[in-house]
């Protein structure tokens, strides 16, 4: 899938919140704007909290902006929540995908359905800070193609996983290290929480049902620069954990194929 198939109780880190108090620049006068998908099953109870949080966050700032919740059609009542919401606030927008399922898909089609030169993703279960959103737009804006919302850089923390998750996740980071692109390696491939300028998306062949976006975007994009701003990652607020032995076994199949682009295409055509 391309992008150019169509028209177009957390606690933040201490870097990180001081860096989401700077000033911006303000993307109306940069002719710029945030597009800010949140790909969303079954998190009727969480979406209410999320975009107030996101929206205090983002206006004090005169960010020109809108927020798209993906809904894959979900059975507790997300799609009329976010409708009632969307109805006293334009910058609010529900698109309702039926028939399909698939994180990565989800973020895609909300990033085609928009015409924001900056796209971003967080989750809905507010393991993602709100707060955290002018640092990451200030990044972008001073000149990084990418910016990640990071658990591993400096600062940023894991949560409350037990130890046997937090071993597996620093394994699954240490298997993509080699298929990183050198030059602008992350330390946190897999975060679900980053803001990506348009162009380096454009044009891209994604796999739509995969989980982890950002480690395909970090191998197949061309992105110059990248940084990464430390944040706590919290638990799930309410809900359930979308996270399944079929998702591990989808990221494993993902790598594979990504450690063959990498290695033998790209040994073939030499
Ligand atoms: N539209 C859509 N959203 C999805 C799909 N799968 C997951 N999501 C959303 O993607 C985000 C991440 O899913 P989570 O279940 O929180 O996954 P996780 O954060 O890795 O796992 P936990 O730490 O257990 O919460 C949440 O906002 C989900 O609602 C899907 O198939 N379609
Ligand atoms: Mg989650």
């Amino acid at each position: 899938m391309s992008l150019d198939a169509l028209d177009s109780s957390y606690t933040l880190a201490e870097d990180a919140a001081k860096q989401s108090s700077l000033q911006i620049p303000s993307l109306k006068l940069t002719a710029e704007k945030l597009a800010l998908v949140i790909p969303a099953l079954c998190e009727a109870q969480n979406l209410p909290g999320l975009l107030d949080r996101a929206r205090a966050a983002l206006d004090p700032h005169g960010i020109c902006y809108e927020i798209i919740v993906v809904d894959d059609d979900s059975c507790d009542g997300t799609a009329e929540i976010v409708s009632a919401i969307a109805l006293k606030d334009p910058r609010v927008r529900l698109l309702v995908r039926q028939g399909e399922r698939g994180l990565s898909g989800a973020i895609l089609f909300g990033w085609r359905h928009c015409d924001a030169t900056v796209l971003g993703v967080m989750d809905a279960d507010l393991q993602h800070p709100p707060e955290l959103l002018p640092a990451l737009i200030s990044s972008v804006l001073a000149g990084h193609d990418l910016v990640i919302g990071s658990r591993y850089a400096v600062g940023g923390q894991l949560g409350n996983w037990n130890p046997v998750r937090k071993l597996l996740s620093a394994a699954a980071v240490w298997f993509t290290l080699p298929i990183q692109q050198a030059g602008i390696r992350a330390k946190d491939p897999m975060s679900g929480f980053f803001l990506i300028r348009r162009q380096c998306v454009e044009g891209i062949l994604f796999q739509p049902s995969g989980f982890k976006l950002l480690l395909e975007v970090l191998v197949r994009c061309h992105i110059r620069s990248v940084a990464e701003i430390p944040f706590a990652f919290g638990l799930r607020h309410c809900g359930t954990s979308k996270a399944s032995f079929r998702v591990g076994w989808d990221y494993a199949k993902l790598l594979v194929r990504l450690y063959i682009e990498r290695f033998i295409f790209r040994w073939r055509r030499v």
